[in-house]
Formats: structure tokens, sequence, C-alpha cells
């Protein structure tokens, strides 16, 4: 058995748990993440000759440094480094849900989506084209929903052919706005001059601290480049300020809920009574 290892992420009550169980029924364990309390629920299935292993990851609506859940999910990521990324998501509720989604597109992982609660979409009327969610995100999207276990294989095989790079799909970035995008790129090149950081997400580390991410302030403000860094996002304050009346930080937010409102608007419709009731 070839051994490919899962980690899901998503929200809180986005169905994880039961989509953990559904997958892996009696194959489970419990232990801790390293250094914290927070339970770590691990369980495997054998499909097709792999050994599928999936860490349910704990809950989260975002990626900061502000609790331990989050921290625990991205140290995770970054550093246990799993195969693939399943971001599940409640169908029903896309739109709060795709935050984190956005996130997880800055991390460099092999990332799927399982749409789950699937039979609620159905139900409420829903319409989602997955084709042009799928180009927007830049991963394979599968429905599923573990309440009627549907979907469950689909996903299963999806994680073989993602892995196994059978079905390639065209990533795509979140682009910020350009004084933002210069910054990022300037911070990265920066970044990637000092060797402990070349090679790895310098992207990603320079959104971070361009969102004043205390964490990985503490884990670069110790190299030389350093000083560079910390005028270029001084730079970077001033010229939003001075062109936006803003900082970074919530520049970098309303772009993603900017993003996050565009794949709405273009991929999914509401039936028209939640529509009226919403208003
Ligand atoms: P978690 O917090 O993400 O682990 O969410 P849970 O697995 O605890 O699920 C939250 C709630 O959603 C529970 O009441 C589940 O029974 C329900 N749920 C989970 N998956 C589905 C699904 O696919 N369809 C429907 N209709 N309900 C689901
Ligand atoms: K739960």
């Amino acid at each position: 058995l070839k051994d490919i290892t899962v980690a899901l992420a998503g929200n809180p009550n986005c169905g994880k748990s039961s989509l953990f169980n559904a997958l892996t029924g009696l194959h489970q364990k419990v232990g801790n993440f390293s250094g914290v309390t927070i339970e770590r629920h691990e369980g495997y299935v054998d499909y097709n000759g792999y050994r599928i292993r999936f860490v349910d990851l704990p809950g989260t609506y975002s990626l900061t440094a502000y609790s331990p859940e989050e921290l625990v999910t991205r140290h995770y990521l970054t550093m246990d480094r799993p195969d693939i990324v399943v971001n599940v998501l409640e169908g029903p509720n896309l739109e709060r849900n795709l935050l984190l989604t956005t996130q997880l597109m800055e991390m460099e992982v092999e990332l799927l989506v399982a749409l789950n609660m699937f039979d609620e979409v159905q139900e409420q009327g829903i319409e989602i084209r997955d084709k042009q969610l799928q180009t927007l995100l830049g991963c394979h999207i599968v429905p599923t929903s573990a309440k009627k276990m549907e979907g469950l294989e689909a996903l299963l095989d999806h994680v073989v052919r993602v892995y196994e790079g059978d079905i390639e799909i065209r990533k795509n970035k979140l682009a910020f706005r350009p004084e933002l995008e210069r910054a990022i790129e300037e911070i990265a090149g920066v970044l990637d001059l000092e060797p402990d950081f070349g090679g790895s997400n310098t992207r990603w580390l320079a959104i971070k601290l361009l969102e004043n991410d205390k964490e990985i302030y503490s884990r670069v403000n110790r190299y030389p480049v350093w000083v560079k860094i910390e005028l270029l996002l001084q730079q970077a304050l001033q010229e939003t300020e001075k062109m936006y009346a803003s900082d970074p930080e919530v520049l970098i937010t309303e772009d993603r809920h900017a993003f996050i409102r565009g794949a709405m608007k273009e991929c999914v419709r509401l039936p028209e009574v939640r529509k009226v009731s919403l208003t």
C-alpha cells in the first residue's frame, strides 16, 4: 500500500468531523497536537492500493496567529506538510467559508475542496457553477454529503488522482491591489536572500508580515534581512495610508473579501426565496 497523508481543514460546523468519521470509520485514534491540548484525530482508509491517512485539523475561520487552533493548523500545514489538504466547505454557507480557502490558496499546498452538505445545497435550490469556481480557486471541487454518505468515493478518487498528478489544474492566486502586490514581491525578494527562508513560501511570509502577524515577525526579525524588511513594511504603510487612508492589514482583508464577492457573483445563485428573506 502507498501512503497518502491528507489534512482536513475547514470552518467549525462545516461537517468536518462527520466527513472524517464517514471516511475512516473504525480506523481512528485520538492524540494531541504537540505542545497544546488540542485533540488530534487521525484515521485511515484503504482505497485502491493506497492507505489514505486523514488528519482532522481543528475548525478555524482563518489562519492568523490569534488562536491556538489557527496556529496549530498552519504549523501542521507548513511544517508537517501533508500530501494533500482537503478544504471542507459548508455548501449552503459558501461565502463565509471561502475566507479560509483564500488563505489556503496562499500556502502552496496541494488543495482539494469537498463541497460538503451538498444535500442541503440541492434541497435549498442553490446553484453552484462548480467548473467556474474550480478555475477561480485553482483546485478541484468534489460535492459531498457526510450525512447521506454521498461523494465519499469520488473524494477518495480525487485524492489519489491529485496525488499522482493525473488531474492537474492550473493553480490560481488571489491578486491583491497593485501597491500590496509590489510590497509583497519586494519583501519576498528580500526573504529569498536569507538561506533559512529561500525555498520556503516567501510570498506567504510576506503577506503575513504585512498583516502584522506576530508569530511570523518573531520568526523573521532575528535575521540580518530584517532591517530591509522593516523599511519595506514602513514604506508599504506610508503608501497605503496616503492612497487609501488605511493600512496593509485592513486592505489585505478587504481584497480577500472582494475576491470572494466576485466568486460568489460569478459562481453561485441563491434561490429567490432566500434572496428575499435575506433582505
Ligand atoms: P465540524 O464542526 O466541522 O466537525 O462539523 P460536524 O461534523 O460536527 O457537523 C456539524 C453539523 O452538520 C452536525 O449537525 C452534522 O450532523 C451536520 N452535517 C455534517 N455533514 C453534513 C452533510 O453533508 N449534510 C447535512 N445536511 N448535514 C451535515
Ligand atoms: K464537531
